[in-house]
């Protein structure tokens, strides 16, 4: 039998399973992986990152963006520390990343080889699953058992590592294949019991004022339009958290917007409130999304809990059903169980339009505001108005993530909003931009960053230039981190200690590694600069001089009195 080497198998199991994209950074554990893709690798385009951690986040905004599997690689050492970030973000958010980390050969360990560490060990607790391989003839399973893992129930993210014998090691030919299924997700989904289904529809059908909470699960699982038949049919509300973004379009009647500490506010706060029936759907019902469960208010309304992994439900809420299930399908079915609906003739719509109208006026006066420094308010509003309703916006944590989620509307369903929900570690933005620009070329994508992650982060400019991605990055530059320096006034009666840094250039830093930027302090200048940079086709920046998130208005509702 024809026999071709470990890094050969490795190359072809990545292509069998539709992998077009590689994001990652060389070492000397990876040169025969590397070789292999340099003689074999035709199909795949290597994209050479500048860290792993960013390396990373680029396969996880790539793998939102495609529904595909998006891989990152490292060598060992520091290569497989540095890339776990982005591994446990990737993982904990429900998205299939595999981290491919080249490691010493088997034949040397133990021997106080340079970079030796127990990878297994290492990155166990940070995805679904994990293998370093022991031998070549190993590599096709194992290949076929994390794709499997990544894409099936709740997604999630792989690892294997790649010792340096066991790339060079023969593997039989026969054994490469692979069933493409699996380098897409959600795989072989499943719909939740009908039983359960039937008895959710007759809750729904009842209920006076429901509403539905959707997490990432939705628009993971493609459920938007079964959501929005079932909302239409049961007369229910329609929020969502911050993942969730892009479950409805803000512009539907029933769309509530995004609720929680975090991107909600007092009006949509009012309305989970008065459900009377909460149903979570691809949702952990987590801290952020309840205000660490307390709206809703625990046994005061009755929760219908749908998610593909049932070891989320009824953890948090006590609940009237359970469905363990695929969003999609469920949701379908749940459409079909209630069939053209009118059961509620409740008030649901009057409340979304009101609760709407009162937290679009409250913000179009910040966003109208002339002061300086610039209002966040005013960067999301004039943002708004120069993007096109397909554009992908990525957002760091700190004042992005929450005015974006409170005040950017989502025009159209689907993924056009990412942010690290799971760790919100700085440094995310930028290089998910990247790999989001490169699973979907096609629309604009903006990150909108912190000036503490422009820090973590600002190396990988170079990347974005080296390949010509058209990305607009804004900064917020207030010279602080800003969220913390929040929380010590709104918690510590502004006893600031350590969170102020110096205020860089920014436009001037860009500019050296080649990006179009600029610098703007004046908000009458706003819209146009963003304008201009949105349009150009090339890498541009515009640092925005910003007020400080612990002076703002921010739609944090632990900073509201
Ligand atoms: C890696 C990492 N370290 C620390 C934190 C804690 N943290 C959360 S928000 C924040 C401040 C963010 O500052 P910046 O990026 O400047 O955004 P701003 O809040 O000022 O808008 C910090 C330090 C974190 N999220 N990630
Ligand atoms: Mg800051």
């Amino acid at each position: 039998m024809n026999q071709l080497s470990g890094a050969e198998a490795v190359v072809r199991m990545l292509r069998l399973h539709g992998v077009e994209h590689v994001f990652g950074l060389c070492g000397d554990t990876s040169l025969p992986f590397y070789d292999a893709l340099y003689r074999t690798g035709s199909d795949i385009r290597h994209i050479l990152a500048r860290d792993e951690r960013s390396a990373a986040y680029m396969a996880d905004g790539y793998a939102r963006v495609t529904g595909k599997v998006g891989v990152c690689e490292g060598p060992s050492g520091g290569g497989a520390t540095y890339i776990l970030p982005g591994v446990v973000e990737a993982n904990e958010s429900s998205i299939p990343v595999l981290a491919l980390t080249t490691d010493i050969a088997v034949g040397s360990r133990g021997k106080f080889t340079l970079t030796e560490l127990d990878q297994e060990a290492l990155f166990r607790p940070l995805c679904k699953w994990n293998r370093v391989a022991d031998t070549a003839r190993s590599l096709p399973g194992l290949f076929r058992t994390a794709f499997r893992a990544m894409t099936t129930g709740k997604p999630g993210a792989a690892h294997i590592g790649l010792p340096f014998d066991v790339q060079n090691d023969p593997v039989d030919e026969g054994d490469i294949w692979a069933d493409p299924t699996f380098g897409r997700y959600p795989a072989l989904p499943v719909a939740g019991d009908p039983d359960a289904v039937a008895a959710a529809a007759d809750l729904l059908l009842a209920a006076r004022r429901p509403i539905f909470v959707c997490g990432g699960g939705i628009v993971i699982s493609g459920a938007e339009e079964a959501l929005r038949r079932v909302a239409e049919a049961a007369g229910a509300m329609v929020a969502t958290t911050i993942s969730g973004q892009g479950s409805i379009s803000d512009e539907h009647p029933l769309a509530v917007g995004v609720v929680g500490s975090n991107g909600g506010v007092i009006q949509t706060r009012e309305l989970v409130d008065a459900a009377d029936l909460v149903v979570f759907v691809g949702c952990r019902a987590g801290s952020v999304t309840t205000e660490r469960w307390r709206h809703p208010v625990p046994g005061r309304t009755k929760v219908i809990h749908i998610d593909v992994d049932p070891g989320v439900l009824g953890v948090s809420y006590e609940t009237e059903v359970s469905i363990a299930g695929d969003a999609r399908l469920t949701l379908e079915a749940l459409a079909r169980a209630i069939g053209e609906g009118g059961g509620t003739g409740g008030d649901a719509h009057a409340l979304v339009v009101e609760a709407r109208r009162s937290k679009r006026d409250a913000f179009r006066l910040l966003a109208q505001s002339e002061d300086r420094p610039i209002r966040p308010e005013r960067v999301v509003a004039d943002l708004q108005a120069v993007l096109d309703p397909d554009a992908t916006v990525v957002c760091d944590p700190g004042t992005p993530c929450p005015y974006f989620s409170a005040y950017y509307d989502q025009r159209t369903t689907g993924r056009h909003f990412i942010s690290n929900r799971a760790h919100g570690a700085l440094g995310y933005a930028l290089s998910a931009s990247l790999g989001a620009h490169i699973g979907r070329p096609g629309v604009k994508t903006v990150a909108v960053m912190g000036d503490g992650s422009f820090g973590f982060t600002v190396g990988e400019l170079e990347t974005v230039v080296r390949l010509g991605a058209p990305i607009t990055f804004v900064v917020i530059s207030n010279a602080a981190f800003g969220w913390i320096k929040a929380g010590q006034r709104h918690g510590y009666d502004s006893r600031f200690y350590s969170v102020d840094f110096s205020r860089t250039n920014h436009a001037a830093v860009a500019e050296a590694f080649g990006v179009r930027s600029w610098r703007v302090e004046d908000p009458a200048r706003l819209r146009a600069v963003l304008a201009e940079a949105v349009e150009a086709d090339e890498p541009t920046l515009v640092d925005v001089i910003c007020q400080p998130l612990d002076e703002a208005r921010a739609p944090v509702s632990e900073w509201v009195a």
